[in-house]
């Protein structure tokens, strides 16, 4: 397969520094030459440009939400990388980064795809809006941009308007929600399988049921956006917003595994590294390890 590896070196959706260096810290411990053990054709496509901000930049026009103008400019090009891979006939492999850049990635494939599906592997829902999101900080509402809510200059990224409808989306290994997420998930009937499901039932139940309902809405196209904060902090604490009571490495496998057998999967993110925060490269070696165990299933 040819895989188009995508740099997104953007710490502004968290405001916190260190998620930036995650691209550039996988391709120095060998990223690519892993890619190709599975007999990949890889392309290095680069880092993203972010450009500079100032702190004084923050909040522009009065806006909640921090970085905007920045953070749509970086997802607009975004967006269109990972259009043109696919139309290309490559798989897009985005490396964040912080979870902002899920904006443009999925709706890159949105333009490519009429009805597409969207799993989104995290501790959080990434579904605030201006109004509800604690921070401000754009990580935690790319999710809701995408399906049409809250601000307007995140709806209208690449293209006006929502990117992908309710029902398709998934959210998977979910443990931290805010109010305002937890309303938005009653009002739109989200399909939410939290950390609570994952233990009552099985994470094989949980991808059974996913692989279910995509089938019986008939997508074809799927978009798999993987926060590292879904992983348990024991296992992945080299990041910015860690969780109790997460996945461990063998559920996070089985469950990927089970959804790549769909060959629906046309591409991903992975998101969240921060190797400041990390001890021993741990959860940097994480990461290369899931890559590798994904890219040698595609
Ligand atoms: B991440 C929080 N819900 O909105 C917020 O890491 C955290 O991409 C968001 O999942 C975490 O600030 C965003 C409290
Ligand atoms: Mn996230
Ligand atoms: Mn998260
Ligand atoms: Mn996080």
């Amino acid at each position: 397969m040819k895989i188009n590896v995508i740099g997104v070196p953007l710490n502004l959706g968290c405001d916190r520094k260190g998620v930036e260096k995650a691209p550039n810290y996988l391709r120095e411990r060998g990223l690519m030459s892993l890619i190709r053990s599975h007999g990949h054709k890889a392309f290095d496509l680069g880092n993203l440009y972010v450009p500079p901000v100032t702190e004084e930049e923050k909040y522009l026009k009065g806006s909640r939400l921090k970085y905007l103008d920045v953070i749509v400019e970086v997802n607009n090009n975004l967006a269109e990388l990972v259009y043109d891979t696919l139309r290309g006939g490559a798989f897009p492999l985005v490396i964040g980064g912080d979870h902002s850049l899920g904006l443009g990635s999925a709706s890159g494939v949105g333009k490519c795809y009429d009805d597409f599906g969207i799993i989104w592997l995290d501790a959080h829902g990434d579904i605030n809006t201006g109004e509800t999101s604690p921070s401000g900080n754009i990580h935690g509402m790319p999710l809701s941009a995408l399906m049409g809510l809250g601000s307007e200059e995140l709806v209208n990224v690449y293209s006006p308007g929502n990117k992908v409808l309710p029902q398709n989306v998934f959210l998977v290994g979910t443990r931290s929600l805010d109010e305002g997420e937890c309303a938005l998930i009653e009002e739109q009937h989200l399909s939410v399988y939290t950390m609570d499901t994952i233990r009552d039932k099985g994470i094989a139940f949980v991808a059974e049921d996913i692989k279910n309902k995509l089938r019986e809405r008939k997508i074809r196209n799927v978009h798999f956006s993987i926060d590292v904060d879904s992983i348990d902090p024991s296992y992945a604490p080299g990041t910015g917003t860690r969780v109790p009571e997460g996945l461990i490495p063998s559920e996070f496998e089985e469950f990927v595994s089970h959804i790549l057998s769909t060959n629906l999967i046309k591409s991903l993110d992975l998101v969240e590294l921060n190797p400041e925060l990390d001890s021993d490269d741990k959860t940097t070696n994480l990461c290369l390890s899931v890559i590798d165990y994904i890219t040698s299933r595609l």
